[in-house]
């Protein structure tokens, strides 16, 4: 792969609107992915392998749990900065920032909002230090838009719960310790359980021949009477809201991820078309090369803006569901248009592993589906503004 030459626009000098202390988290993490992410990122994808060597570096960034309280191990940091550092992360690959997604906001934020306080001692130290990593199932084989709809259940047997049922599309599943575990109690109450690997009955067999977010690890995690200890049921929410209050944090996460995955593709299109020469020329100097530039640009700072306002909802307690499934929805579309676009713009060495936009335009595929399809989080929208329900 190229060296990493990335220069991160900023048309609407929105760096004025970041204090030193995002500033400060944001060029850590971008020089943490220049140095120890871009160099390998590829050969893991095209070997599709999570790059293990990184976790500590995630950790030291202050990726696992950017916004969860210092004193259980979290870098205490506001939803502007979280969002920063998932913007670089995926800058370098959606599938790093998957596994920080997951390892905080699916599995650290139900621990340490819906758990009493010896659940967040015992795991989040451990979970923000990267010493364990954890997983969040929800989907299923037969229920993913619609998760309310699921059949993994666990019975009361009086000093334990009996867990069964299998999960599907479970990412970090092949090597988490920790499992956040959606089920229904025998009144069909969906409750959050924490499933840990070596509990007898509990395996997850590792999904194989994606052609999306190779360096993340997929799989599914199947139950088979796994007896779970009493003290692992998370105690202080249930109902589907319990687990979407989970993906209202990573899917605000992705959108900042989105932008970064975005930044990359145009910065790397911007670049090559001042460098290749056809005709005679930079194809920059052709119009419809401009054209496609000046749009992404274009896209690029509305999206910026709209979520660094997220953000400061975010950070004042006041963004909803709605506004959080606009911006996953917008700028993960606005990404992969961009990718599409800058995948063309360098002609067929844009198919090939010597840059990055194949490998995200693919990625993108993923995060277009996951946490939410484009369509549902459009008829969130829908929803939202007219009161009327099409999911019912
Ligand atoms: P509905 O009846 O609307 O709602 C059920 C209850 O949930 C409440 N609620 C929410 N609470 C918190 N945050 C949200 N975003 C919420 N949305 C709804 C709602 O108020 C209600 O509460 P209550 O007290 O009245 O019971 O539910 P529904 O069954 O009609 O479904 C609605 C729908 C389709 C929007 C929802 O189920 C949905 O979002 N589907 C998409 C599924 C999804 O996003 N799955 C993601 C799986 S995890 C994943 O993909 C991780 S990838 C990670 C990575 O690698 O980065
Ligand atoms: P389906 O729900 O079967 O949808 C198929 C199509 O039908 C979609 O286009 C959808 O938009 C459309 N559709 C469905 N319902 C409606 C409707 N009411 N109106 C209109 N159109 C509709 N899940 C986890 O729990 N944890 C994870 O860590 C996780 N990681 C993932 C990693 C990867 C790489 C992938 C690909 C998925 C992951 N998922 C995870 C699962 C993901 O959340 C689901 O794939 C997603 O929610 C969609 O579910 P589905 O694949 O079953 O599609």
């Amino acid at each position: 792969m190229k060296p990493d030459l990335f220069e991160a626009p900023d048309y609407y000098n929105l760096d004025e609107l970041l204090s030193e202390e995002h500033k400060l988290v944001r060029d850590a993490a971008r020089e943490w992915v220049k140095r120890d992410v871009s160099p390998i990122i590829e050969e893991y994808a095209q070997k599709a392998e999570f790059p293990n060597q990184i976790i500590g570096g995630l950790a030291e960034i202050g990726a696992f749990g950017p916004y969860i309280p210092v004193e259980y191990g979290g870098a205490g940091l506001d939803q502007i900065s979280y969002g920063l550092i998932m913007q670089e992360i995926e800058r370098g690959d959606s599938g790093v920032r998957s596994t920080a997604s997951v390892q905080s906001s699916l599995v650290m934020y139900p621990i340490w909002k819906y758990g009493n306080e010896e659940q967040r001692q015992k795991y989040l130290p451990k979970l923000a230090s990267g010493e364990w990593m954890g997983c969040f199932g929800l989907t299923e084989p037969d229920h993913g838009s619609n998760p309310g709809g699921m059949v993994t259940n666990f019975k009361d047997m009086g000093d334990h719960y009996l867990l069964n049922g299998a999960k599907m599309w479970i990412s970090n599943a092949p090597f988490a310790q920790v499992a956040v575990v959606w089920a229904k109690n025998e009144e069909g109450r969906i409750h959050g359980l924490i499933v840990e690997r070596g509990m007898e009955g509990f395996s997850t067999p590792e999904t194989h021949n994606k052609w999306s977010l190779r360096a993340s690890a997929t799989g599914e995690l199947i139950f088979d009477n796994v007896k779970v200890p009493k003290e692992n049921l998370l105690p202080n929410k249930s109902g589907l809201g319990a687990p979407l209050g989970c993906l209202d944090s990573a899917r605000y996460g992705i959108a900042w991820g989105a932008i970064g995955a975005a930044m990359d593709c145009y910065d790397t299109a911007l670049r090559y078309s001042k460098e290749r020469i056809q005709f005679g020329k930079p194809i920059g100097q052709f119009q419809l090369q401009q054209k496609k530039l000046a749009e992404m640009i274009t896209e690029l700072t509305k999206a910026q803006l709209l979520t660094w306002r997220l953000g400061v909802l975010r950070n004042e307690g006041k963004a909803t569901s709605a506004q959080i499934s606009m911006a996953k929805r917008n700028n993960v579309d606005m990404a992969i248009n961009i990718a599409r676009e800058a995948r063309q713009m360098l002609g067929g060495m844009g198919i090939t592993g010597e840059y990055s936009i194949m490998r995200h335009s693919m990625n993108l595929e993923s995060v277009i589906t996951y946490e939410g399809t484009h369509d549902i989080h459009l008829l969130i929208t829908g929803l939202d503004i007219t009161g009327l329900n099409a999911f019912k």
